[in-house]
């Protein structure tokens, strides 16, 4: 593992900042990057500060897609960043003339096995959008607080089918390989959600050495009451617990979707039923455009309706309370953003550290 920071660092760095680093994995394997710490002048606006994630085709950055960006006032720890390709790249911006400490992260080519230790994320398999690779063999752990109870929603499947003899995907209520078997996944039917009433859920993607399809999109929720929870990332799905079944009495989940402000979420109902006498008073659904409450609220919603909404607030809450039967299957996009065009030929396992107007480096 090795590490890299904003210039100066501890110190501040100086105004009007942007840098970039381009990281290079070996062939067949991925980038991992670590927020280890992260100081933003308090005043800040999120579209002139910020660090972002990018996931590109070997250092081509034009074609750079699955852009992550925080601006160090979320109500949650930035998650480790996994890109799906070879080659990440991550930009510190500060066009303001206020400084902080900056930005301290680490760095590591990674396989695709990996552990997870924190409430929400997203899971796609290697080489997203494309074809995964032959031969791969991941096992992979997510971890969410002790007093959370995980659930799991699959946002796009396509895993070679043939009996799951060949290609598949696992997942098992616990931490290792010896436990209870929730599902076995193949083929291009886009498997139900997994509520395993646990905070602990261990998967296993394995592919031979023929005949690949795109993999799989995972997105993964987790809270105390079991429902509800935080989502991130370019797209993502959520569902009432239980579905497609009915879930229970006395439900009341709340959910919030986060981006970066300036991008457009899009969230789309697939399938919305909810048992009600028709006033949508004691079952219902609602969603704010903002985090809390106290923003405008749209719906509420009962009955059986089918929703889309465009939304250009930084976050998207969705509530349910006490609904009886209600059943709801959920996804949502973030629409691109605009990201200036930069072209940086990367080699084998290095990092390209380039600050614009401070310095060009080249780590080995
Ligand atoms: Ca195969």
């Amino acid at each position: 593992m090795q590490y890299a920071t904003s210039p100066y660092f501890p110190n501040a760095y100086p105004p009007l900042t942007i840098c970039r680093w381009i990281i290079d994995a070996p062939p067949d394997q991925q980038v991992k990057l670590v927020i280890q710490e992260f100081h933003l002048s308090s005043n800040q606006d999120c579209s002139q500060n910020y660090v972002e994630f990018q996931d590109s085709p070997s250092g081509i950055q034009e074609h750079a897609d699955r852009i992550h960006r925080f601006c160090g006032y979320e109500n949650f720890t930035i998650p480790v960043f996994y890109s799906y390709r070879r080659t990440a790249i991550l930009i510190f911006r500060s066009k303001t003339f206020i400084t902080n400490n900056g930005l301290r992260f680490s760095y590591q080519a990674s396989d695709c096995s990996r552990e997870y230790n924190q409430s929400f994320g997203y899971l796609k398999s290697p080489g997203w959008p494309n074809d995964y690779p032959h031969n791969l063999d991941c096992t992979i752990i997510l971890r969410s607080p002790k007093n959370h109870t995980i659930s799991l929603f699959f946002h796009s499947f396509h895993v070679e089918g043939f009996g799951c003899a060949r290609d598949f995907l696992e997942v098992r209520n616990g931490s290792d390989a010896s436990s209870p078997l929730l599902g076995k996944y193949c083929g291009s039917t886009l498997p139900n959600p997994v509520f395993p009433k646990n905070h602990v859920l261990y998967l296993h993607f394995r592919s031979d050495i023929l005949t690949s399809h795109e993999g799989y999109e995972i997105t993964w929720t987790s809270s105390p009451s079991g429902c509800g929870g935080t989502l991130y990332g370019e797209t993502g799905s959520l569902a009432s617990p239980g579905f497609p079944a009915s879930y229970p009495n006395h439900t009341d989940c709340e959910w919030t979707i986060n981006a970066p402000k300036g991008r457009v979420v899009t969230v789309h109902f697939a399938f919305v039923s909810i048992d009600d006498p028709g006033d949508c008073i004691n079952n219902y659904l609602k969603l704010y455009n903002g985090p809390h409450n106290s923003h405008p609220l749209i719906g509420p919603y009962c009955g059986q309706v089918s929703i889309n909404f465009f939304f250009f607030m930084f976050s998207v809450s969705i509530q349910h309370f006490s609904a009886n039967k209600a059943i709801t299957r959920v996804s949502f996009i973030l629409m691109e953003g605009l990201c200036a065009a930069i072209q940086i030929i990367t080699i084998n396992w290095s990092l390209w550290h380039l600050c614009l107007g401070m310095c060009l480096q080249v780590i080995h």
